[in-house]
């Protein structure tokens, strides 16, 4: 197979696009993806400081280092969640990135920091794990970037992810969910723009992405993930997508396309009476904002002053 841009030989295939790429013509695709993507949805100009949620694993990675290379000012913000085995590592991939390339990571660290970690978390509060996962991370990047002065937060979201989570919704017509599942969302009082700019590429671009950019990256996934509903959806969307190439994103892109306006008024409406938070300031309906209710039941405090760049 011949390169599609240039006819070198190809190292990389494509099938979505039908298409091999040797190892520039793909970095090139892969960032052109990242531009266009950031164009159609506006999720930024050239002069908005990006935080960039660092995992340490292949999808963050590589796209903190594709907005760095579009000329970005991001820097990173890494959340240490207490997970045995994962953390560790992933923690330490996310230093050594940003350490080589002379960029700024900030830390948080729920066990240090707050006093809990994803598992005690979750018990204290009733939830399952990725549950007290997912509403830790969003407030601290929320609370961090807001501080920060930062204009939008960037998630590391790829193609797979964004499919296997509409799958999920539409399975249960779950209208806010839906109204929520847009590359861009815009910021409000309190809390800032959020992007999805790898929504234009899959898994396995952004893994060969950094094994051709030579970035190392956490390859184990975090042990919590094993038996949740997003990989089972994943996999339904591999089966498909192998005896139909282009399944997924027809699939995705449809929605945005078409379906985006599902459950609009339903996003509307949760806007609507929030309010500063009386523990930690961020914007809530309920007297008192559920993280910090998860943070007081695990026996940790709220209150703690978030890391702020020096730059
Ligand atoms: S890190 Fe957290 Fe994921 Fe692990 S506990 Fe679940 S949500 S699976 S992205
Ligand atoms: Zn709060």
């Amino acid at each position: 197979m011949k390169c599609r841009v240039c006819r070198a030989p190809a190292v990389v295939e494509v099938r979505r696009h039908n298409a091999g790429f040797c190892r520039d013509c793909f970095l090139g695709h892969c960032r052109s993806q990242v531009e266009r993507a950031v164009k159609e949805h506006r999720m930024m100009g050239p002069d908005d400081r990006v935080l960039v949620a660092v995992s340490g694993g292949k999808d963050s990675l590589a796209l903190w280092d594709i907005l760095v290379e579009l000329g970005y000012r991001a820097d990173g913000l890494y959340i240490g969640l207490g997970i045995d085995g994962y953390s560790g590592p992933s923690g330490e991939q996310a230093r050594a990135f940003a350490r080589a390339r002379g960029l700024e990571l900030l830390e948080v660290d729920l066990p240090a920091d707050y006093g809990y970690d994803v598992r005690s978390g979750a018990a204290a509060d009733r939830r399952v794990p990725c549950s007290a996962c997912g509403l830790s991370k969003r407030h601290i990047f929320d609370r961090v970037a807001v501080q920060g002065g930062y204009d939008v937060v960037a998630t590391g979201h790829n193609l797979d992810d964004e499919a296997a989570v509409l799958l999920g919704n539409v399975l249960r017509w779950d209208l806010a969910y839906l109204a929520r599942q847009r590359p861009v969302l815009p910021g409000g009082e309190g809390f800032p723009r959020k992007v999805k700019p790898l929504v234009k590429l899959g898994e396995r671009e952004m893994a060969a992405y950094c094994v051709l950019k030579g970035i190392d990256y956490q390859v184990e996934e975090c042990p919590m993930a094993a038996g949740n509903r997003h990989l089972g959806y994943k996999e339904a969307l591999n089966v498909i997508e192998e005896r139909s190439p282009g399944a997924k994103a027809s699939f995705y892109n449809g929605f945005l396309e078409r379906g985006s306006e599902l459950g609009a008024g339903t996003a509307a409406a949760e806007r609507e009476g929030l309010h500063p938070c009386p523990s930690c300031g961020a914007p809530t309906t309920s007297a008192v904002c559920a993280f910090c209710k998860l943070v007081e039941k695990a026996g940790g405090d709220p209150r703690r002053r978030l890391p702020v760049s020096a730059r």
